[in-house]
């Protein structure tokens, strides 16, 4: 019999999952996480309990159908340039051909983002050389605009290495601005159109409050931590990412993919476990937020579990609060 997918529900528990990018190709719903391994970790601020290998994608027929785990699409012993940790990954198509993008630590420790091509959604992927020149920290989340041009938005503080690259060259001894200064944004830039380079130096976008002040680093209910995502809905652009040390994913729109964006509020109040990580997909005309927690685990940071829950807006545009939790 078809096992179907419930609400609240790990998508898969067979492996450890987390940080879903789902997109639909092909008429189906196919979702890009990290492979957390199932081994014991201290949590760090570095985030070394996060030491995945491999990736593996997902789909599902439908939004309430069973979640098919179709192996594994690309290991770290197959990319060139990477030595370990393959964080939160993202996934385009053009003309035919899938991108898999994702962040991983150099032969040097230092995070960047790298691409693999192949024929299906599902992978396997195989892995450009290098890294996207100019490419730097984690979480890239790939959004394809209705002409066509697809943009990267990246980022992410603390072990992610965001602070480290202020100067605009890596500093190992980087820090971020104080509490009372603005808060580094994401990154962003426009892809090529082989989508395998960045048309520009990646800019920072800016995140601002209805004055239109620049949220503030110590403001950490709102200000920029990882795991960017951005969708279009009714003409308009949604940046959401999460804060980090406050665990919520929060939400600021825009009226251009490169901002800048008026914050707006709460989309996922926290999960079980210090991260979470989101992605927001249309499909056959409902909206469903992906996301992850370590339920499944008991709580283990390093073990967590997709999952999904039917996301919807108000009239005016502002997206309705889930509680990961709730009824
Ligand atoms: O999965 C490793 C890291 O944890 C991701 O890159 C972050 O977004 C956080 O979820």
């Amino acid at each position: 019999m078809t096992q179907r997918t419930k609400r609240g529900e790990p998508l898969v528990k067979h492996i450890y999952t987390a940080d879903p990018s789902a997109h639909v190709f092909e008429g189906k719903i196919y979702i890009y996480p990290s492979h957390d391994l199932d081994n014991e970790r201290e949590s760090n601020d570095n985030g070394d309990q996060y030491d995945m290998e491999d990736y593996h994608v997902l789909s599902m027929e439908d939004a309430d159908a069973e979640c098919v785990d179709h192996g594994e699409a690309l290991h770290v012993k197959d990319v060139p340039w990477a030595s370990k940790q393959m964080w939160a990954p993202d996934a385009a198509s053009r003309d035919g051909k899938y991108y898999l993008f994702f962040p991983a630590r150099d032969h040097e420790d230092v995070f960047r983002i790298g691409v693999a091509t192949g024929s299906r959604p599902e992978g396997p992927f195989a892995a450009e050389p290098n890294y996207i020149p100019g490419s730097f920290s984690i979480d890239p989340a790939v959004f394809v605009d209705d002409d066509g041009q697809a943009y990267m938005y990246f980022g992410g503080l603390w072990g992610g290495q965001l602070e480290k690259w202020r100067t605009g060259e890596y500093d190992a001894a980087g820090e971020g601005p104080g509490a009372d200064e603005p808060a580094l944004g994401p990154r962003a830039a426009r892809l090529s159109d082989d989508m395998l380079t960045f048309r520009e130096q990646p800019g920072e976008i800016e995140i601002v409050d209805d004055a239109g002040n620049p949220i503030l680093a110590g403001d950490e209910e709102r200000r920029y931590f990882e795991g960017p995502w951005m969708h279009e809905y009714n003409g308009r652009y949604y940046l959401s990412y999460s804060t980090g040390t406050t665990h919520q994913i929060v939400y600021a729109i825009g009226d251009n993919p490169l901002g800048p964006f008026v914050f707006q509020g709460t989309i996922l109040t926290p999960v079980l476990g210090w991260t979470t990580h989101h992605s927001i997909v249309q499909f056959q005309d409902e909206w469903y937020l992906f996301y992850h927690d370590s339920s499944l685990s008991g709580g283990a940071d390093n073990k967590r579990s997709v999952k999904m829950a039917e996301l919807s807006y108000n009239e005016d545009g502002t997206i309705r609060t889930i509680d990961p939790y709730g009824e």
